[in-house]
């Protein structure tokens, strides 16, 4: 890749981290190593005065604190994040908007209280289309001020693994993930874990905000209105083997047996499958970990290479339940968005 990184997409790539690839081999991600996406700024958020409000189309409009949303029944799940946006600097010629590569993904243990249970105590009226979640962080894309903000039909607000999650890791959340309050939707790309929550609104017609009307979605040419990006396409990736030269970060190997690991994950099913492929040629299984603790958490696989003298490139590819999984090659879209093309590692075997 030589196509000159523009100051605003290094700006961008500055403020919002990628997980080091070496981080795949904690089963949950340290919170410092987790990926993070701001669109705007970290929002300044007073506990003592911020307030969680449900409204909109239901019958008991509520306002909550802190405490009271903490002392409600609490879940806690393993949930993989990955950003839409991962793979996007791999497609040519190259979107512009946060440049990343492969590393936009983490697997933290977020706890948090049930979302469809406020909203059953809120009672939501029968003619009830989409419940729209309100962040705090505020700013301008594509010259529109707002405020960020996301909806989901009702029907997925309503899943019962969806939570309001206070805590990170068992730990209140970090200012950049959130604080005090975010929306985690397990087996949906990032977007939609609204943080810095403030609002809960039911709405009765299709939401036409930026973040889901123009933003997050997958269009072929900018004619083309395009469909919503929802579930996690699947995706496995490696821990870059051997040793990396500092500047290129090209690996370097020495011959005999390597063991290489990753993760796989996927928001449309289980992982069932992982493969390791050499060359462009062979591929063979990787031996697949026990399943994750939870249905949307990333899975362990190992495969054993018998690595010989010389250059070669690595790749790995999952396969989910549903039967699907990933091309070799990216398939480019006006966004840049769930290119899952498979993860390439050159290696220098020597
Ligand atoms: N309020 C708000 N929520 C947000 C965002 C944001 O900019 N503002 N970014 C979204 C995007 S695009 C992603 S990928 C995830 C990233 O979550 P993380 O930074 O905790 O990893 O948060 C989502 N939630
Ligand atoms: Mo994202």
């Amino acid at each position: 890749m030589t196509d000159g990184i523009s100051r605003e997409e290094l700006q961008l790539a500055a403020r919002n981290h990628g997980m080091p690839l070496e981080a795949l081999r904690y089963d949950v991600t340290p919170a410092g190593l987790h990926y993070l996406l701001i669109h705007y700024d970290i929002p300044e958020i007073h506990e003592d005065v911020w307030r969680l409000d449900v409204g909109g189309a239901v019958e008991r409009p509520s306002s909550l604190d802190l405490d009271a949303i903490r002392a409600r029944p609490a879940v806690t799940a393993e949930v993989t994040l990955e950003c839409a946006g991962n793979g996007r600097a791999l497609l040519e010629p190259r979107p512009i908007s946060q440049p990343w590569l492969l590393e936009a993904v983490g697997n933290a243990r977020w706890t948090g209280a049930p979302l469809r249970n406020v909203l059953e105590e809120t009672g939501i009226a029968d003619n009830a289309a989409e419940v729209v979640f309100t962040g705090l962080d505020r700013g301008i894309e594509g010259e529109v001020e707002q405020t960020y903000e996301r909806a989901l039909p009702l029907e997925e607000a309503m899943r019962p693994e969806v939570f309001l999650a206070y805590e990170m890791n068992d730990q209140p959340l970090l200012p950049q993930h959130g604080y005090p309050l975010r929306l985690v939707v397990p087996g949906w790309y990032g977007m939609t874990h609204v943080k810095w929550l403030a609002r809960i609104h039911v709405v009765r017609e299709s939401f036409a905000g930026y973040q889901n009307a123009h933003g997050y979605r997958w269009r072929t040419d900018e004619d083309d209105p395009g469909t919503g990006v929802t579930r996690i396409s699947p995706r496995a990736l490696m821990i870059p083997p051997g040793i990396p030269e500092f500047l290129t970060r090209s690996r370097i190997v020495e011959a005999g047996r390597v063991e290489l690991r990753g993760r796989a994950w996927s928001g449309l099913g289980q992982i069932e499958r992982v493969e390791v492929g050499l060359d462009g040629g062979r591929w063979w299984d990787a031996e697949l970990d026990a399943a994750p603790p939870d249905p949307f958490a990333w899975r362990g696989w190992r495969a054993r290479w018998d690595a010989t003298r010389g250059d070669h490139v690595l790749r790995c590819r999952a396969t989910d339940a549903s039967g699907a999984t990933q091309p070799t090659d990216p398939v480019w879209n006006v966004g840049g968005y769930t290119n899952n093309a498979t993860q390439r590692v050159p290696v220098l075997v020597r």
